[in-house]
């Protein structure tokens, strides 16, 4: 049973959620790049994630998919970080309750969102998430009781959620509200958040690098 962390990735998608935990956590990791349509949908990666999509890591034979279930999992799998309240301590009932809402919720909110998609008012009471519009502002409240989202501390759903929460301001499908940019401040500069996005962003750059230099490559095969 090997005790290296193996996160397989690709420095433009969701697995920059998992890195940043990686950061937190503070263990040594090695990181698998996939890219999109090849390597992620060949036979030995559908074999760990049969949805074909990242991140997923690898430790101790276990195998995790889904970015919250995989900060749960490190959170719980090294508990010197200090990164989820111990089961028993009532910091644990917020904690799970918007780590659960960021992946669920939230996560299908902003993706239908992003597509323009418009859940009818009378179809509301059915969809887990409501509308857009009660899923952002119950966020709001979540990022306004305390420092964090699960109480005073830091925790694994803070990079959850509060990467859901940049991204979202990022690209447009969640409002900048004062409350989430203040939020965003607190958890979005902190050391381990900068180390994984310089990381994620050198090696994004180093692939479009490439994939520049292989295009030219065949433009000028071309006769
Ligand atoms: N529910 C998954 C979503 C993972 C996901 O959709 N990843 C995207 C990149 S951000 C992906 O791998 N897409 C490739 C594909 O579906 O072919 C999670 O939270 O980890």
């Amino acid at each position: 049973m090997s005790d290296e962390i193996v996160l397989y990735t690709h420095p433009m998608s969701r697995g920059r959620i998992v890195r940043w935990m990686l950061e937190e956590i503070g263990q040594p990791y090695r990181a698998e790049l996939l890219e999109y349509g090849t390597t992620m949908k060949a036979p030995a990666y559908l074999a760990l994630n049969p949805m074909g999509k990242v991140p997923t890591i690898v430790h101790r034979n276990t195998v995790v998919t889904e970015a919250a279930a995989i900060c749960a999992y490190l959170a719980d799998a090294f508990p010197e970080a200090g990164l989820a309240p111990p089961p028993g301590d009532p910091a644990r009932g917020p904690y799970y309750r918007w780590m659960f809402f960021a992946a669920g919720p939230v996560e299908a909110a902003v993706s239908n969102k992003s597509l323009g998609f418009e859940v009818p008012q009378e179809r509301r009471g059915m969809l887990g998430y409501g509308s857009i519009d009660e899923v952002v502002n119950a966020l709001e409240f979540a990022v306004s009781q305390h420092d964090y989202i699960a109480g005073d501390r830091f925790t694994a759903a803070d990079v959850y959620a509060g990467s859901q929460i940049g991204w979202g301001m990022m690209f447009g499908t969640i409002e900048k509200r004062p409350a989430f940019a203040r939020y965003w401040e607190r958890i979005g500069s902190r050391p381990a958040a900068l180390r994984a996005r310089n990381i994620d962003d050198a090696l994004l750059r180093e692939m479009q690098e490439r994939a520049e230099q292989t295009t030219a490559g065949k433009s000028e095969a071309v006769p």
